[in-house]
């Protein structure tokens, strides 16, 4: 028995895969007690087996189970928890669940429906951090009425432009524009995806960078008024804007631009009363200047990096935050040691990038001194076609960089998955990569690599 009370008597996980056991694990050690949701294609998870109690809340479609509200609310209900943590994906960034949650008296272990919809909206994100003071690109201060005003606004920001959509995130609805030309013909096709993807065609106008490098900031904030940044990761290494290796800390920042970088993300923060954990992305341009770009209001896949450097428990620091507890740390514990990388280990051929699902049909997953496998495989499971085709996340830790490259080539010639395919070879391969190696890349370095 811990001498501390926990958070909460009893949470309920709205997630499945490596993520609903990550936070199980959490809550064991907080001696909370865990209820996991499941579809009917996941009664064999190990979030199932190693969770206190499991409810069945759907067929195996994102939309009926996962992605079903109130399914979850009922879920909950009848379990009688505290509070729900969503993970990431599925509910996690959908204010209408957060105050639905709230509203049946429960905690949503998670930032408040006004600080997701505050973020969510890109424009509205964009006003929040120019108020604050964040470095932005030159760009539209709203959405753009239609393609003249977006012609006149590119103009005076001056080619290449790219073209976002206002209610968008991630890669989708996003256009490089390098003449009015272009405008003419993207403009229309742009706003039809944005309003596919997101039920919204509105689009703005950014100055293009063309070789930057992705690096967010993980940012933590109690209820009190506490907030801390916990260095930066960056994410450069992706595929069609699915991220593939992450890096703690970036090797390209200098502690000068890290602290910079840091306090225009709190700065950001403060501005809209940001509480639970987060992260504000940022564009590093080949000069080092920074650009606020958007943030999650989430746990992203990738925070393990950041607490092997930071030695900070995310998962638990968003449950006591939620809790109402203040931070465990102050800014100055905050110290960065030595250097992490994840690599994504997805269910996929490797030369196409399809899905893979199947049966694993032999499993050896590597360990020992700064090696950590956060997922929910085993040997003779079925990998399941319907959701993320992500089946592990390989990190590692080293003194410094070149020791964290020789650990994560060690364990990927040792990890072995047979029945599947697995994107385990493009991962051997980029870290033989000197160009990699030596940390000289961008945002366009797989598309590049893969070409070779
Ligand atoms: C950009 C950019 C260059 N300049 N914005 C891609 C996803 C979305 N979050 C924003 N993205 C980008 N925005 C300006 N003004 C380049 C990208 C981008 C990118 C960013 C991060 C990682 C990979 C990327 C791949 C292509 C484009």
């Amino acid at each position: 028995m811990s001498s501390k009370k926990p958070p909460f008597k009893k949470i309920l996980i709205a997630n499945r895969g490596e993520i609903a056991l990550r936070i199980i694990r959490a809550c064991r050690e907080l001696e909370i007690k865990t209820v996991a949701v499941y579809s009917t294609a996941d009664e064999s998870s190990l979030h199932v087996k190693l969770a206190d109690e499991a409810i069945c809340i759907g067929p195996p479609s994102p939309k009926l189970s996962y992605l079903n509200m109130m399914s979850i609310l009922s879920a909950a209900e009848v379990t009688g928890v505290e509070a729900i943590h969503p993970g990431y994906g599925f509910l996690s960034e959908n204010a209408e669940f957060a105050r639905l949650v709230r509203d049946c008296k429960l905690t949503f272990i998670g930032p408040t429906p006004e600080n997701i919809e505050a973020m969510g909206e890109k424009t509205r994100a964009r006003a929040k951090a120019r108020e604050a003071g964040v470095p932005m690109l030159p760009g539209t201060l709203s959405a753009v009425a239609g393609v003249e005003e977006a012609i006149e606004a590119s103009e005076k920001i001056g080619y290449p432009v790219i073209l976002k959509a206002a209610a968008g995130g991630g890669g989708r609805g996003i256009f490089i524009i390098r003449s009015s030309k272009d405008l003419q013909d993207s403009f229309q096709r742009c706003s039809e995806e944005a309003k596919n993807a997101f039920g919204d065609g509105s689009l703005y106008v950014e100055k293009y960078c063309e070789y930057p490098r992705h690096v967010e900031i993980q940012v933590a904030c109690d209820k009190h008024g506490n907030r801390v940044y916990l260095g930066e990761r960056d994410c450069s290494i992706q595929r069609r804007h699915q991220k593939l290796i992450e890096e703690a800390p970036s090797a390209v920042l200098t502690p000068e631009i890290r602290k910079a970088m840091g306090e225009a993300a709190i700065a950001l923060c403060k501005n809209v009363n940001y509480e639970s954990v987060g992260t504000v992305e940022f564009l590093v341009d080949q000069d080092l200047s920074f650009y606020f770009m958007e943030m999650n209001t989430r746990i992203q896949v990738e925070h393990p990096v950041t607490e092997m450097v930071t030695g900070v428990d995310l998962i638990k620091e968003m449950i006591r935050i939620a809790a109402g507890e203040r931070l465990s740390v102050d800014q100055k514990d905050i110290v960065l040691r030595g250097h992490a990388f994840e690599v994504r280990i997805n269910a996929e051929d490797p030369e196409t990038f399809h899905p893979c699902p199947g049966k694993i049909t032999a499993l050896h997953v590597p360990g020992g001194y700064g090696v950590r496998v956060d997922s929910f495989v085993y040997d003779e499971y079925k990998v399941v076609p319907f959701y993320d085709s992500m089946i592990a996340k390989l990190i590692v830790h080293g003194k410094d960089r070149d020791e964290a490259v020789a650990k994560m080539r060690q364990a990927l010639d040792e990890f072995v998955v047979k029945g599947i395919k697995t994107t385990i070879p493009i991962h051997r391969q980029i870290f033989a990569s000197q160009q990699f190696v030596e940390s000289r890349y961008t945002t366009r370095f797989i598309e590049e690599f893969l070409q070779k």
